[in-house]
């Protein structure tokens, strides 16, 4: 057995920050412990949080933590990439705001800010998650910034993704364009405590109607001329066995709607556990798990095996005497070759 996956799955908390930094560096033996530590995983809530620098996901995250502590849950945070102009290196700043968290024994808090390596954030964030779980937490929090693919693929990784916007932050038009609804579980208009967060939360409103192609005059309130609001009980009927992201207004930072907040995080999982449809969605996220770690599995490997090959590949491509596409196929030929042959 891995020397460290014992102590892990006994919940030691070095351990598992020993067992995080050689899945950082893709050192060691890091996979063999994942493989001994996946039977124990499965039990925790994931739940990821995103939103664009300054909307208030780390503070949100915070009082998230301090609810779920109120009820004798553990917890594990991870902070994907946390380098915001906003609060100007936010490693610290998420430090500083969690604080309070730092020297409870049920809290775990990771930081992960190496963008850039081979198996990519998300697969480095994946078996962060993994072994967090083994440990013991019920809940794990993501936290990633905006909407870019990695984000993606981590909000993909949690069972819930909240996706936090704040009024005033011009979030309401370019979340459209991102594609941010596709992500969203559960909308949290944060900064409900400033001006426009009734706006937002009819913008927003309207655009769950839009992306339920949703016309009908039923689902609309309000008179002809002038702004329309959606009825979304309405829409829920119309939706019917579908998930409609649940809207809630928060102020963070005085630790108001946190409860209803994850309220409808919980109700976003039973939908998960308790519905055909939430068993499919679940069933397409293992897929993507298994797909990304084959992929992550498979580049490994083929680099290690190729090394030279691929370096006097690129070569060629640089002096142009071939081309990417004709380098990579003959590169996958190779390395099915050598794979068959040596094993
Ligand atoms: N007025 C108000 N300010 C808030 C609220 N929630 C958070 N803030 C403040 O907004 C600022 C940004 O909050 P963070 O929690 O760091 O936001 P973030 O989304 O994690 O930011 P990045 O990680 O840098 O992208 C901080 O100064 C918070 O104190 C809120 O509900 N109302
Ligand atoms: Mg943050």
């Amino acid at each position: 057995m891995h020397p460290l996956v014992e102590k892990i799955l006994q919940g030691d908390t070095r351990s598992l920050a020993r067992l995080l930094r050689s899945i950082d560096d893709r050192a060691g033996s890091y996979l063999s412990a994942l493989t001994e530590l996946y039977p124990h995983t499965g039990r925790a809530s994931i739940i990821g949080i995103t939103g664009n620098p300054g909307a208030g996901k780390s503070t949100l995250t915070d009082q998230l933590v301090a609810h779920y502590r109120r009820a004798g849950k553990k917890v594990g945070v991870v902070a994907v990439d946390p380098t915001s102009p906003f609060s100007g290196g936010a490693i610290l700043g998420d430090r500083i705001r969690m604080q309070r968290h730092a020297l409870d024994e049920g809290v775990f808090i990771r930081s992960l800010a190496t963008r850039g390596n081979l198996g990519g954030i998300s697969r480095s964030t994946a078996d962060t998650v993994r072994a967090i779980d083994a440990w013991g937490a019920d809940v794990i929090i993501v936290e990633t910034v905006g909407v870019g693919q990695d984000e993606l693929e981590i909000a993909r990784l949690a069972h819930s993704t909240v996706v936090v916007m704040a009024p005033g932050l011009g979030d309401e038009v370019q979340a459209i364009k991102a594609g941010i609804l596709e992500i969203a579980d559960v909308f949290a208009v944060n900064k409900a405590d400033r001006d426009g967060a009734d706006s937002t939360v009819r913008d927003l409103e309207a655009m769950i109607a839009m992306g339920h192609e949703v016309h009908h005059s039923k689902v609309r309130k309000g008179p002809h001329h002038g702004p329309q609001t959606v009825d979304m009980e309405a829409l829920a009927e119309v939706a019917g066995d579908e998930w409609l992201p649940p809207i809630v207004k928060t102020v963070a930072s005085k630790a108001q709607g946190i409860d209803a907040l994850a309220d409808a995080i919980a109700k976003h999982r039973a939908f998960l556990f308790d519905t055909p449809l939430g068993e499919a969605r679940r069933r397409a996220r293992v897929e993507a798990e298994l797909l990304n770690v084959f992929r992550s599995t498979l580049v490994e490997r083929a680099v290690a095996e190729l090394g030279a090959a691929l370096h006097e590949a690129a070569g060629r491509v640089f002096d142009r005497s071939a081309d990417p596409y004709t380098e990579s196929t003959a590169l996958v030929r190779a390395f099915a070759e050598r794979a068959l042959s040596t094993r």
